[in-house]
């Protein structure tokens, strides 16, 4: 029996998976939700709104004991003495600041008290801005202008400078709070905090979750010099080292062999981005697949053979876990925007599938661009989505007409936004809650006219952070394990050819509403 644990912080809950990778069996799976275990950190959906317009933060003690939560759950599931390796990903972008006292907090955790009460004293600033904030325009305008313009960030960094990333943020606590900023001797990511935390001992970034900071040389995977000069000064200082992912941390902290029956051998494995663990996830790190994953943010990726860079400056640029780059888009209006329209008609998920079902591909020519909060591709900063068509679907008043409209909207701003990355997949690997959905997984297969894959385990970030730990420790190849839990497939969903024309039209129709934005 050989276990491998991978761990999914994300944005609106913490979830894990255990693989058996001696005989490729899915051991043990669970999921704490934020809103729903822990409703003291007043954070339903795991996040808060700031005072400022844009801010979005978390708070990272929230993490903590969801973490311990989620563990104390797997170890009623499962034998956690059997876990020989673990690793995982995170939210990306969001990020961790903290005081000297970490370093000696995290190498000395007592299983006496609890992660949020020993790591409280360590945090330098109360909250973590996470990926959903857009509110560092200014910092972004300021950086890109120290450096030479968007196009040299662009082609350094992988991404132009970019309201959520981490740079811009950092550069924003930096200009708004000095004094904490000074007092702050580490700043990780939302990945690399928790890899610390297991591992108790103060860990790297890899280079799939750095790309995402405004700040890594993608040539030559490390520190950009003039970048980090143009985002705060002492910058370095405050950075941990940046790996590649495929790199050992060290055996996981004493804390969870005396709390959670953990083996104290247990091997922790860098963590990464949640979009890198779910390429990794979804059989996808090779070159030729594309995947769409659909959970808070909508995203679209796929690994590139060469590095591949969008010219609007939406998409971005990451490290490939396993080796190379992938290209990703990013849509923040994802499951709360499919959400805010299943509100606002009272309906439940099982009458929004029902809407889906019974109206017509192309939504009899009514359009949505479904941005309920900021969008970011493309930016837009309005909370009102904008539609075209009908008096009565402008007013609101068909529940059918609106749902399909927003899932359709989601998916054809995807296929514009994508273009860039110069891909025409026959298949595309769906993954992320509601992958599941075969109605919205026909939208998808209909507007990109390719068929739609749902693998046996959707819970992709989590499996792919199981699979590295296993590549890293377990003396099994990363193709073994693609075959093992990545080639089952769930229920494939095919395209409806005569679809094609609908879409076409709908298409261009939201490329002109897109235009007036
Ligand atoms: C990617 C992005 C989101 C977060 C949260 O750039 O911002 O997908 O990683 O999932």
């Amino acid at each position: 029996m050989a276990y491998s644990l991978g761990i999914d912080a994300s944005t609106q809950s913490m979830s894990a998976i255990v693989i058996d990778v001696a005989n490729g069996t899915l051991v043990a799976e669970c999921s704490i939700n934020f809103g729903e275990a822990l409703p003291d950190y007043c954070a339903p959906n795991g996040f808060v709104n700031g005072e400022a317009d844009g801010e979005v933060f978390s708070d990272p003690l929230m993490w903590l004991d969801a973490l311990e939560l989620l563990l104390e759950r797997l170890s009623t599931l499962c034998d956690l003495k059997k876990v020989q390796a673990l690793s995982g990903a995170g939210q990306q972008h969001g990020s961790v600041y903290l005081k000297q006292i970490w370093f000696n907090a995290v190498e000395n955790l007592s299983s006496q008290a609890s992660l949020s009460k020993q790591i409280k004293p360590c945090l330098s600033r109360s909250v973590a801005p996470i990926w959903m904030d857009t509110s560092t325009e200014i910092e972004c305008q300021e950086i890109a202008q120290s450096v030479g313009g968007d196009s040299v960030i662009c082609q350094r960094s992988g991404s132009v400078a970019t309201e959520r990333f981490t740079g811009p943020q950092i550069r924003r606590f930096y200009k708004s709070s000095l004094d904490a900023y000074i007092n702050t001797h580490r700043i990780h990511l939302v990945s690399s905090f928790i890899c610390s935390i297991l591992a108790g001992c103060d860990a790297p970034i890899d280079t799939g979750d750095g790309a995402g900071m405004n700040l890594m040389d993608l040539h030559r995977s490390d520190w950009d010099p003039q970048l980090l000069h143009a985002t705060a000064p002492d910058l370095r200082d405050k950075l941990p080292a940046i790996v590649s992912g495929a790199s050992t941390i060290g055996p996981i902290a004493p804390y969870f062999v005396e709390k959670f029956g953990f083996a104290p051998e247990t091997s922790v494995t860098v963590f990464t981005g949640d979009n890198p663990s779910s390429l990794v996830g979804t059989g996808g790190s090779t070159a030729g697949k594309v995947a769409i994953s659909l959970g808070t943010s909508d995203t679209y990726f796929a690994a590139m053979p060469h590095v591949v860079s969008d010219p609007n400056g939406y998409g971005h640029v990451f490290g490939n876990p396993c080796g190379k780059t992938m290209s990703l888009q990013c849509f923040l209006n994802g499951s709360l925007a499919r959400e805010s329209v299943k509100d606002r008609f009272g309906y439940d998920w099982d009458q929004f599938t029902d809407a889906l079902r019974d109206s017509p591909a192309g939504c009899d020519s009514n359009y949505m661009l479904p941005f309920f909060s900021p969008e970011i591709s493309p930016r837009y900063n309005g909370r009102t989505p904008i539609l075209k068509g009908s008096k009565a679907f402008h007013d609101w008043q068909c529940p059918k007409q609106a749902i399909r409209a927003c899932v359709e909207g989601q998916f054809l701003n995807m296929k514009l936004h994508t273009e860039w990355m110069g891909i025409t997949p026959s298949h595309i690997y769906l993954t992320g809650g509601a992958s599941e959905n075969d109605m919205i997984a026909q939208i998808i297969a209909d507007i990109f006219q390719c068929t739609v894959d749902r693998l046996e385990v959707s819970g992709s970030v989590a499996l792919g952070g199981a699979m590295r730990a296993a590549v890293q420790n377990l003396e099994v190849s990363l193709d073994e394990l693609e075959k093992m839990f990545c080639s089952q497939r769930g229920h494939t969903i095919s395209a409806n050819k005569t679809n094609a024309v609908v879409y076409e039209a709908a298409l261009s129709e939201l490329q002109a509403m897109l235009i007036e934005l």
